[in-house]
């Protein structure tokens, strides 16, 4: 069986959700603990103030969309669905995306 490109893509998501909402027994939702470690780990080098206190607080609650106080892994797709759209207008504006061809998908 061969993996495409966004098979890896899915599968990490999954999977970085998972290591980090594991962690106090419920792999199904990040708490706000969980959610700062994965940001600060995670978003580093995406989200420059990801490490600060009051930053992670905003993009927790702006993530907690049903405002039940953990984020769910739908939640979290939006956070990864929202750097996407940034990565790919920004690399847009620059014309980096029509440079570029990507390799094919290894078999
Ligand atoms: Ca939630």
């Amino acid at each position: 069986m061969s993996f495409t490109r966004l098979d890896v893509c899915v599968g990490l998501l999954v999977e970085t959700f998972n290591m980090y909402a594991k962690k106090d027994g419920n792999a199904s939702t990040l708490t706000k603990a969980e959610a700062k470690e994965l940001f600060k780990a995670e978003l580093k080098g995406t989200l420059v103030k990801a490490t600060e206190e009051e930053e992670t607080d905003k993009i927790f609650n702006e993530l907690d969309a049903d405002k039940d106080g953990v984020i769910n892994f739908q939640e979290f797709v939006t956070l990864v669905g929202t750097m996407a759209t940034l990565c790919h207008d920004y690399l847009t504006e620059l014309g980096e995306l029509a440079k570029h061809e990507l390799p094919a998908p290894r078999q």
